[in-house]
């Protein structure tokens, strides 16, 4: 399998972080969506990364359905969103929320980046977004006292919540103080600590 895209893009580390932890061997193409446009697209017209490119020749794209088939791979019981309810349901809101968190700080980044004339309804319109999604967060990961957020085995839900604070910390520094929230802040700094997240990383680097 091929991942294409680079590893400050949560929504790629995740994808990264999951291949690992299920010990699926890729190579990493680190394209950039933009730089590296035309790479891409030949594998996805929409222009986006993650893409991940499978053994016989096709393409998937979107973190969540590229996590999905992912799961499909994993032997009973090891994949990483949880199969029995009520946790499933719960996992994949966590997670939803959190890439919901992705774009919301990638359209902030890019509505500063690359409009002339920065909207500041649009603007307000993340910051809050952005605050209100991690208050709620917040207020889930704390009613919890398991190592990870669905037990003791670690989740695309933990995965996704740290690679997007980490996101949000380097595009947007100052945004948010993670203090703040000290349940996410304190599984964040552990999970960052892992060899896994130490090795799918890469410092943040503006498209242009
Ligand atoms: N919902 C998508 C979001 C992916 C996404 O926003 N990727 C960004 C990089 S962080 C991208 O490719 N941007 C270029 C574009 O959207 O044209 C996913 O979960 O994979």
């Amino acid at each position: 399998m091929i991942l294409i895209g680079q590893y400050d893009s949560p929504f790629v580390r995740r994808v990264g972080i999951a291949l690992r932890l299920y010990g699926i061997a890729f190579t990493h193409e680190p394209w950039s969506a933009f730089s590296d446009a035309d790479k891409v697209r030949r594998y996805n017209p929409l222009t986006r990364v993650p893409t991940l490119v499978l053994d016989n020749g096709d393409s998937l794209i979107e973190s969540h359905i590229i996590l999905d088939y992912l799961d499909s791979l994993a032997p009973g019981g090891q994949a990483m969103f949880p199969s029995a309810e009520p946790a499933r349901h719960q996992a994949l809101k966590v997670a939803a929320l959190a890439m919901g968190l992705g774009d919301k700080a990638v359209s902030l980044f890019y509505e500063r980046r690359l409009h002339k004339e920065v909207s500041t309804v649009w603007v307000e319109r993340c910051r809050t977004q952005i605050t209100d999604v991690l208050g709620v967060l917040e207020t889930d990961r704390a009613g919890r006292d398991s190592d990870y957020w669905f037990g003791d085995r670690i989740g695309h839900a933990d995965i996704g919540v740290v690679c997007v604070l980490r996101f949000i910390n380097d595009a947007h520094p100052g945004l948010v103080t993670i203090g703040g929230f000290p349940a996410l802040a304190a599984l964040s700094s552990r999970l960052e600590a892992m060899p896994v997240f130490q090795e799918i990383s890469q410092a943040f680097i503006p498209p242009n």
